[in-house]
């Protein structure tokens, strides 16, 4: 039987198990097509940058040294190309200020900066999402930015900050896709402070300048703010400023967002039972899904419990369409564009299997308060073919299935890659 022939008659046969459960799969399969992912472009180069700022100090640590990362813009454009090829999730990129092709400095950019990738998107119709990138430069205060005790140095990040939501908001008009605006700082101390009051009041203050003016209603709809907090990070490990707790709290008064970050929390946390804990509190939720591994780790996505149960919860709490999704990792140990097709293919199946849960019988069953049936349906469920279906929907986009998708990847490597 050739690959069509066994995607389709494989098809039929899971449509008809899965109708059994009562779950309709031509559906999910229109429903999928509404679900938006945002792809990080700092997976192709390291968090490098095309700045060309030379040997500054890296606050995210990327471990490897695969070849070929990309050092160009256009070069990171084809690198994402290749990775959407793969993938049915192809709908945004998430750019840092580093990204920007001309060479002004990052507290003074516009739009104008991101020319390229503005219209590499309008060219695709993706969308784009966009962060100041408080890290990696000589601005950069012994690892502080926004927090810092130098007020100059505060002034001068604060400058970035304002001016990131203002490129967030015209890349948002001129795509017509909301943009998120996401504030990350590493700022933190790897030993006891003595006054953590002091550092958390600076941080409100930068905030305050930054944004003092919550987005009116008009302008929501095309851009959003979004604080990310951690719980520590390599060389903060006694203290960091923005905390998850301090992020929630003046997200909740300040009309503003929360993006949570799944390799931020304590190893044991359980992060998808945060998204109904925050989401009725604050204005905007974004989720930059990672797999964290025992520590700050930033691995490439797999198909893991806590992905799989984020998007349970994200289908339960209507949240497709409402919290932000976007993808954050990097690894240079192995190809890079590979490690974006692995992740979107991930997160794309963790969504699809999602929508193919048989919920409606599960939470039937909890509202009786007949929990055997819960239990034994949710992981009878967990062995229904959603393979099948996955197969047939990469089929019918035209998208590499199972092996081919790693042949691609490695003709785009050597073809490609390899020429840099
Ligand atoms: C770092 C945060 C942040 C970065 C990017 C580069 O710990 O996760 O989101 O990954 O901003
Ligand atoms: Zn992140």
């Amino acid at each position: 039987m050739n690959q069509q022939d066994r995607i389709l008659v494989n098809y039929d046969n899971a449509r008809a198990e899965y109708a059994e459960y009562g779950v309709n799969t031509d559906k999910v399969l229109e429903q999928f097509d509404n679900i938006s992912m945002s792809l990080h472009c700092w997976q192709g180069d390291d968090v490098t940058g095309l700045e060309g700022l030379g040997d500054v100090e890296s606050q995210n640590l990327v471990t490897g040294s695969y070849p070929y990362a990309a050092k160009t813009g256009d070069e990171l454009r084809s690198d994402i190309q290749m990775a959407f090829s793969l993938s049915p999730f192809k709908h945004k990129v998430n750019l840092h200020s580093m990204y920007a092709e001309r060479k002004n400095p990052r507290n003074d950019l516009t739009i104008e900066d991101f020319r390229n990738w503005v219209d590499f998107a309008k060219e695709h119709g993706y969308g784009l999402d966009y962060n100041a990138s408080f890290f990696t430069h000589p601005m950069m205060n012994n690892g502080f930015s926004l927090a810092c005790l130098d007020k100059s140095t505060r002034d001068w990040w604060i400058e970035a900050g304002i001016d990131s939501r203002e490129i967030s908001l015209a890349m948002g008009k001129e795509l017509g896709q909301k943009c998120f605006n996401n504030i990350w700082i590493p700022d933190g101390l790897k030993d006891i402070p003595v006054n953590r009051y002091r550092y958390r009041e600076l941080l409100i203050d930068s905030l305050d300048k930054i944004l003092g003016t919550p987005y009116t209603e008009e302008e929501h709809q095309y851009a959003a703010d979004v604080l990310e907090g951690k719980v520590f990070g390599i060389g903060t490990e006694a203290f960091v400023v923005g905390s998850h707790e301090f992020y929630l709290g003046y997200a909740a008064t300040h009309n503003c967002g929360v993006t949570l970050d799944t390799g931020h929390f304590n190893p044991t946390e359980n992060i998808p039972d945060k998204l109904s804990a925050y989401r009725p509190f604050v204005r905007d939720l974004m989720l930059h899904i990672s797999r964290g591994l025992h520590w700050d780790s930033d691995h490439v996505l797999i198909q893991d419990d806590c992905l799989m149960t984020i998007m349970h919860e994200m289908r339960m709490g209507n949240l497709y369409g409402d919290v932000a999704m976007g993808l954050d990792f990097f690894d240079a140990s192995i190809n890079r564009v590979a490690c974006w097709a692995i992740g979107l293919r991930a997160a794309a199946k963790a969504v699809l299997a999602s929508l193919l849960e048989p919920v409606n019988l599960t939470d039937k069953a909890e509202v009786e308060g007949d929990f055997t049936s819960r239990l034994m349906l949710m992981d009878e469920a967990k062995n229904l073919p959603m393979n099948a279906v996955w197969e047939y929907m990469l089929m019918k986009k035209g998208i590499a299935i199972g092996q081919d998708a790693l042949a691609e990847i490695k003709k785009y490597e050597k073809d490609v890659m390899a020429t840099r």
